[in-house]
């Protein structure tokens, strides 16, 4: 089983404890152990294979680690079932629902018997919530609102679990005799931020079993449908793959067909009639006498309809079509075009590794500089950094600088923009900063006036650099707060200040259209993964996939400069 996969079950462990009352403690190093482990670079299955002992993992002690090797030898969790035969089953998917958590299930259940979502939807409506402690007639209306939410998104997945499912087992069926060829297409491809499946085409050379094999994945939960040409299972964490064989003189039009989008095909193929063309999933033909002229290649497809190759990512008929016939495509960014990253967490706040740890595996993938942005005080959860605090740590990074050659460690820090619109640091420490990230983490819910007019006040402050994560939405769980975009946009061009999009998996934000809008506005961005340990700064690449559906090239984004010029930036 993938990492991601045990993950979720210590998750739900926690889950169900949390509902239950149980020892806090102990529902938090659950807690803890699933957040260890979906950060872990290696396969727990492998760690297990060659004999390591978990334990030495932090984080994993005796009982945990018992678990974990259940899992992988049983595919089960004993514990767990136990758990789950206590509760019933809607319950802790009521979880999942913004704004509630586990005390407010508990309170939903006992007091008003609500253990699923349509019992809750139904409860709301009938007016039966705003009764109860706590909770008011806003209350009700919110609940029904994070119901319509949560069925919208409901079978997506963020695009980074994707990734650890497709590569998993695009190496397993790459394993098979006589598999040829294996590359994702759908949304996974356009690298979409959530999927709704995984699709996966097949070249194949005669009587591969790829599809006996395919079906015997070991995480499949259901075989939905299976045949020779295409079959479909259910992976044990509910996302679907399918799985299509095709011909090798049509793999190019089926590539391009099954890649997507839907618009973007539409788009196409009317580009295709109007030349006397027909183009379909099995090639491109002459509109009279069906003559195949093509169909192997991808560029085939492009090539019979007068256009240059145009990337996965922009394919959603966002005026893409058009832009390859005037010879406008963007040269978008590449994640080799990433120079360095400005938003870092470390052990000073609520990070795993020391600012050595962060510069050492920056190092290795080759960055020119890395801020480190640790949170400021008014983030207590984070145990965020006072100006005393700050003063201390900037000294440490400092000293760590001058022991590294080759890599520029940048002062930094996270401010807190607060609910007035004022930072929560005093402008003498800010000034000591190479890099000042500011953001929102509190009062998500006023008004969009009140909410434009505190971020726009935060950014005249001339200590301010970057907008973190500007709109603080969370993919699938929490929606951007209201925020006149338009304003926030045009305030960081007049102030010079520089927009992010932040990388980290949940976050994604800006997201790919408002940082299309940003440019096109003229707005500078910055693409940083607000790494909470060593490893995630791997997770650049999802704000590189996030900044090129987004049409960004590299001129658009800071951190793609060396240093020097980046230094003039941040002045
Ligand atoms: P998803 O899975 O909801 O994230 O989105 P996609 O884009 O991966 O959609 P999916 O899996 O239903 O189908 C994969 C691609 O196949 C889709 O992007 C375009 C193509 N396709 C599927 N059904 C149709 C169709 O009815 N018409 C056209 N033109 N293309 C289709
Ligand atoms: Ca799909
Ligand atoms: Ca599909
Ligand atoms: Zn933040």
């Amino acid at each position: 089983m993938e990492n991601k996969g045990i993950a979720d079950i210590f998750t739900a462990i926690a889950d169900i404890l949390d509902i239950e009352g149980g020892n806090p403690f102990r529902v938090r190093s659950y807690r803890n152990a699933a957040r260890t482990i979906e950060d872990l670079s290696q396969s727990l299955e492998s760690m297990v294979k060659t004999g390591m002992n978990l334990e030495e993992i932090p984080g994993i002690g005796k009982s945990i680690r018992e678990k974990i090797e259940e899992i992988i030898s049983t595919g089960k969790c004993h514990f767990l079932e136990e758990l789950r035969a206590q509760v019933p089953a809607g319950l802790t998917e009521l979880l999942k629902l913004e704004g509630l958590g586990p005390k407010k299930v508990k309170a939903l259940q006992d007091q008003l018997g609500v253990d699923s979502v349509d019992r809750l939807e139904k409860a709301a409506q009938a007016g039966r919530l705003r009764n109860l402690a706590g909770m008011g007639l806003k209350t009700e209306e919110k609940v029904l609102k994070s119901i319509e939410k949560y069925r919208a998104g409901m079978g997506r997945f963020k695009l980074s679990v994707g990734f650890i499912y497709a590569q998993a087992l695009l190496e397993y069926l790459k394993e098979v005799p006589g598999v040829r060829r294996l590359g994702p297409a759908g949304s996974f491809r356009r690298r979409k931020e959530t999927i709704g499946d995984l699709d996966i085409l097949a070249i194949c050379a005669k009587g591969c079993r790829v599809m006996d094999r395919f079906t015997k994945y070991g995480e499949v939960a259901e075989i939905i449908a299976k045949g020779e040409t295409k079959s479909s299972i259910r992976l044990q964490c509910g996302l679907q793959v399918d799985v299509r064989v095709l011909d090798e003189e049509s793999y190019g039009a089926a590539l391009h067909y099954f890649t997507g989008s839907k618009a973007h095909n539409v788009a196409i193929r009317d580009r295709a009639k109007e030349l006397g063309l027909k183009i379909n999933e099995y090639g491109v033909f002459r509109s009279q006498g069906d003559k195949r002229i093509s169909g192997a290649k991808e560029e085939d497809i492009f090539k019979a309809v007068g256009l240059p190759f145009i990337p996965p990512e922009l394919r959603e008929d966002r005026g893409e079509v058009q832009a390859a016939e005037q010879g406008m495509l963007p040269r978008l960014i590449e994640l080799s075009d990433i120079r360095g990253d400005l938003q870092m967490h470390t052990t000073a706040t609520d990070g795993k590794n020391s600012i050595a740890e962060m510069a050492d595996k920056a190092k290795e993938m080759g960055y020119s500089y890395i801020a480190i942005t640790d949170h400021s005080k008014a983030v207590r959860v984070a145990g965020g950094l006072d100006e005393k605090g700050l003063a201390k740590h900037l000294k440490e990074s400092e000293t760590v600088n001058s022991q590294f050659s080759g890599l520029r460690i940048l002062k930094g820090v996270e401010v807190d923009i607060l609910a007035d619109g004022s930072l929560d640091l005093k402008d003498d420490i800010l000034q000591e900063c190479d890099v000042v990230l500011a953001a929102v983490h509190s009062r998500f819910n006023m008004e969009e006036k009140e909410m434009t007019r505190r971020i726009v006040k935060a950014l005249k402050n001339p200590n301010v650099n970057i907008l973190a994560h500007p709109t603080g939405r969370l993919i699938l769980e929490r929606e951007a707060y209201k925020v006149n975009l338009r304003e926030v946009i045009q305030a960081v061009i007049d102030y010079g200040v520089i927009l992010e999009i932040n990388a980290y998996p949940d976050r994604l934000d800006l997201r790919d259209v408002d940082a299309r809008l940003a440019k096109e506005m003229g707005a500078k961005l910055a693409i940083s993964t607000d790494a909470h340990s060593a490893a995630q700064l791997e997770l650049m690449r999802f704000g590189v996939y996030t900044a090129r559906r987004g049409w960004i090239e590299a001129k658009d984004v800071i951190n793609t400069l060396p240093l020097e010029k980046l230094m003039k930036i941040l002045r």
